[in-house]
């Protein structure tokens, strides 16, 4: 078999591999570090992970690339599980609200928060929309960020939530990020139904769960169960007609307060549970019980900055699976930076890097349901790849707040050489 591509000596090789996706409790920590690592590619996919020389078995000729590894950390591309990809407009008009005190809840029911958003999203063309994800797109790729969730929830009607996710559909055809979609028809109350939430659930579950279904639109349905948001009962219906019609829970589950949204995470068999900064040990139990993935989101709580963190070394102690995302979203978390998320998640949750490692690989591939071919660097899946311009994986976290990519190769093509894009 030949070669198109060969990474060696490298310095640091991080194959995050031999056990099946999600990693969870012990297994985040044990992951195997090769020195002088080398791994091969042919088209699309990885051939070769090991160290040393290739084996007799794979060829090199003068059309093979070559890439000195020496001095730098290889890893499986970041899996970036939870964002809000796909939005009109920007927020900082309310950054004075908050330095003023005001809370995230309190700006969103004075009709800002996702509902600018909301109206910003709906304004806009599925070109405008699509332009400025792309310039998103383009900032996560750099950062090392392979594959991606987008959610939809700022149309808040069924034409508008179909354009949401149309455009997201079309960026993962064009863009080298893999883009995976979920319907968050349920993301908040327009003003129209302030009075009938219940009404609006109808609209979700009558309406748009079917369309957004019959078009293939989305894998997966999300809510934001909140308080003031959807509760737990409308939450669970929403849910339950997902999947009846194919769509794949998630939630975003106690966040701000603790709703029972683990339990029910639990209950409807979801496979995330995202954010889970005020959950509590019973719902926690009830997740480790059914093998729900937590996909912790800690850029949300540092800009918030209410001082509030979900329990993230406690979940790993108990034996969950634990993801990491940015929650890239024009509110809450404006960034694309998931090596900032590692960071925090390692300072915060007290997560080694080994830890952190593992969420931002197999454990988000897992949250996405793509852990047989994302994830890990093993024979035969996708060659998704980041090269670190760092000597080992605590580096990483230890000198925080810059870049550490160098090379980016996504489905076996470099597309990220020297920190700078790789446009065709
Ligand atoms: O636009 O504020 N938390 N949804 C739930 C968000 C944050 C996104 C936003
Ligand atoms: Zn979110």
């Amino acid at each position: 078999m030949k070669a198109n591509i060969v990474i060696n000596k490298i310095t640091q090789l991080i194959p995050v591999d031999e056990i099946k996706g999600p990693r969870r409790g012990i297994e985040m920590k044990n992951i195997r570090k090769i020195e002088d690592g080398i791994i091969a590619i042919y088209n699309n996919k990885i051939i070769y992970v090991g160290s040393g020389e290739l084996p007799d078995h794979i060829q090199t000729d003068n059309d093979t690339i070559f890439i000195d590894g020496s001095g730098k950390t290889v890893l499986p591309g970041f899996v970036d599980a939870h964002t809000h990809l796909v939005h009109g407009g920007s927020r900082e008009n309310e950054l004075k609200m908050k330095l003023e005190g005001m809370s995230y809840m309190e700006i969103l029911k004075s009709g800002g928060g996702i509902l600018s958003s909301v109206k910003a999203t709906k304004k806009a063309t599925e070109e405008e929309l699509a332009e400025k994800a792309m310039k998103v797109l383009d900032r996560m790729l750099k950062m090392g960020t392979t594959t991606v969730e987008a959610k939809s929830g700022y149309g808040l009607d069924v034409e508008s939530e179909i354009k949401q996710l149309k455009v997201a559909n079309k960026l993962n055809d064009v863009h080298p990020v893999d883009i995976v979609s979920t319907f968050l028809g349920a993301h908040a109350v327009p003003n129209e139904y302030k009075d009938d939430v219940d009404g609006f659930v109808e609209v979700v579950i009558n309406d748009m769960i079917p369309k957004v279904s019959e078009q293939k639109l989305a894998t997966f349905c999300d809510v934001f169960c909140e308080e003031g948001v959807f509760n737990i009962e409308q939450s669970k219906k929403i849910l339950e007609a997902g999947k009846e019609h194919g769509l794949t829970p998630k939630i975003h589950a106690d966040e701000l307060y603790p709703m029972g949204g683990a339990q029910l995470s639990a209950q409807v068999g979801a496979l995330t549970a995202d954010h889970l900064v005020a959950a509590e040990e019973e719902g926690l139990l009830a997740m480790q019980r059914e093998g729900v993935i937590a996909n912790l989101l800690p850029g949300t709580s540092f800009n918030l900055n209410v001082g509030k963190y979900a329990c993230g070394r406690k979940m790993i102690d108990m034996g969950l699976p634990v993801a990491l995302s940015t929650d890239y979203n024009p509110g809450s978390c404006p960034t694309e930076n998931i090596q900032l998320i590692m960071y925090l998640a390692s300072l915060k949750y007290k997560m080694t890097a080994e830890e952190v490692i593992s969420a931002v690989t197999i454990n988000g591939a897992s949250a996405l349901g793509l852990q047989e071919k994302i994830g890990s660097l093993e024979t035969d899946k996708n060659a998704d790849i980041v090269i670190l311009d760092v000597p080992n994986i605590d580096y990483i976290l230890y000198h925080f707040g810059i870049n550490h990519v160098d090379t980016v190769i996504k489905n076996g093509k470099i597309v990220v050489s020297d920190r700078k894009l790789i446009k065709e």
